[in-house]
């Protein structure tokens, strides 16, 4: 098989720069009227896509998931740095039928094929847990810089769902995004060391795979932050692009949301682009 062209070289030594986004945002055309708000901002918001029974039912499985011996040594589940407070539980969607479940009463797999254009599979899903008092931050990236370079997915043609699991207030780490910053790739420096996830989903400032403070600056200057809030049961469907981060909470109310990331059928992986070793399954399932 002929390798794809690079088209969004990154973990480069040369200065990084931003590029143009070379594809699409909603790629089957006759959607883009219906998702403006994702074509123009690069995310949607919408509050009730799950009930308070499934809320529930999910945030009961998350705290069996968080205690159960089976997963203690799981490196699916990851811990806060110097801690055994829960910080992800990768894998969460095959790991739980009740999550599972969840995430098809949320219509984000539809709303992903409208998006994407095409058939769709689970690229990763995630629950991201944030204790009250200390919950750990998530410093700015784009998730497809990381997918893109360390688990060779060509195009960014995925979408991530964030479904909230209790409510996402200003106060306790919710989803911060820079509004249209999707249509920008931002390179970045530095190149990837073997086995580099064991770090960076723990780290709260990764030293590889983010953009530099310069170009953060300029991409705030231009689009702004949006801090998206929204109640328990609330969906925020983001493209894969979207520069975005989330604070630390320190507050005494845990924010937890379930994260599905569908990839396009069209899209599939190929060899990491960054030139290291494919990631794990519950990483990047192939
Ligand atoms: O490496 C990854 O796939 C994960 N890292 C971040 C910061 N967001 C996406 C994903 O969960
Ligand atoms: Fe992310």
């Amino acid at each position: 098989m002929v390798a794809t062209i690079d088209r969004y070289t990154t973990r480069i030594s040369a200065t990084p720069a931003a590029l143009d986004r070379a594809d699409p945002v909603v790629w089957d055309p006759h959607m883009r009227t219906r998702h403006v708000d994702f074509e123009v901002d690069g995310f949607t918001h919408s509050e009730g896509v799950l009930d308070e029974r499934h809320v529930r039912d999910c945030l009961n499985e998350v705290h069996r998931l968080g205690v159960d011996p089976a997963l203690r040594a799981d490196v699916r589940v990851v811990r806060e740095k110097g801690s055994s407070a829960v910080r992800s539980i990768f894998d969460i969607a095959k790991l739980s039928s009740v999550v599972s479940d969840a995430i098809e009463v949320s219509g984000a797999a539809s709303v992903a094929r409208e998006i994407l254009g095409s058939e769709v599979y689970i690229h990763q899903s995630r629950l991201n847990y944030k204790p009250g008092f200390r919950g750990g931050a998530f410093y700015w990236h784009s998730d497809f810089e990381t997918w893109h370079a360390e688990d060779g997915m060509p195009a960014p043609r995925a979408v991530s769902a964030s479904i909230a699991l209790t409510d996402n207030h200003h106060f306790n780490g919710p989803l911060m995004v820079m509004p249209g910053s999707h249509r920008t790739f931002l390179q970045c420096g530095g190149s990837t060391p073997e086995r580099y996830f064991e770090e960076s989903l723990v780290e709260e400032i990764p030293r590889v795979g983010v953009p530099s403070e310069d170009m953060i600056t300029r991409m705030y200057d231009r689009h702004g932050i949006d801090v998206v809030t929204g109640a328990a049961g609330s969906m925020t469907v983001f493209d894969s692009n979207l520069l975005h981060a989330s604070a630390g909470n320190i507050s005494p109310v845990p924010r937890a949301n379930i994260f599905v990331v569908f990839n396009s059928v069209d899209n599939r992986l190929e060899s990491p682009f960054g030139g290291t070793a494919p990631r794990p399954e519950f990483l990047a399932a192939r």
